[in-house]
């Protein structure tokens, strides 16, 4: 039998902000498969409320978000992207969004970054 798990999804659409806020965009996504990725979680958020996003789909990474509540990032010009971010500690994760399966209670950050191409994972 499968149980299901809670995550909230907040946006940080500034590169100015801290990953700690303030917010843009906050929203609980409930009831869902604990087996659910991130992009499934954003997915039903887009459902359910005014999230919006586009991603991408890469051969090996699977999908790359490209755009969070209208705003494309623009890595060409400016380096921007959108970072996937553990809620809790501000880390980048390690996977992308439909690899990656947060926990009941996890908070997942979607933060327009800057690229500095010393960071950990890239
Ligand atoms: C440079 C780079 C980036 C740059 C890409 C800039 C650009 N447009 O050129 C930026 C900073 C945007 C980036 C972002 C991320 N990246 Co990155 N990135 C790399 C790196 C170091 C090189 C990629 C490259 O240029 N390859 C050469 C070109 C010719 O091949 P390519 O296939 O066309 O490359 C494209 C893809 O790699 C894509 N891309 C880059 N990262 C990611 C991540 C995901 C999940 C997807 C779907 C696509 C993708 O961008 C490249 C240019 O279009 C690789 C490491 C590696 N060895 O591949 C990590 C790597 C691919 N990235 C990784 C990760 C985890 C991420 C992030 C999810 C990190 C995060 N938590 O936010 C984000 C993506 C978030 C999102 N929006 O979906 C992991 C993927 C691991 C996995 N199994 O899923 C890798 C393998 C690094 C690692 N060893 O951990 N990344």
């Amino acid at each position: 039998m499968e149980t299901s798990k809670t995550v909230t999804l907040k946006v940080i659409k500034s590169t100015d902000s801290s990953w700690k806020g303030p917010y843009d965009y906050v929203q609980e996504v409930t009831d869902i498969p604990s087996s659910s990725t991130l992009f499934d979680v954003m997915q039903e958020a887009q459902i359910h409320g005014d999230f919006t996003f586009q991603s991408k789909t890469h051969s090996v990474f699977g999908e790359e978000i490209i755009s969070v509540l209208g705003i494309e990032a623009n890595y060409k010009e400016r380096k921007e992207f959108w970072a996937l971010v553990d809620g809790a500690t501000g880390e980048l994760l390690p996977v992308g969004a439909s690899t990656y399966v947060p926990k009941d209670g996890d908070i997942m950050l979607l933060q327009m970054r800057i690229h500095h191409p010393k960071q950990v994972p890239c």
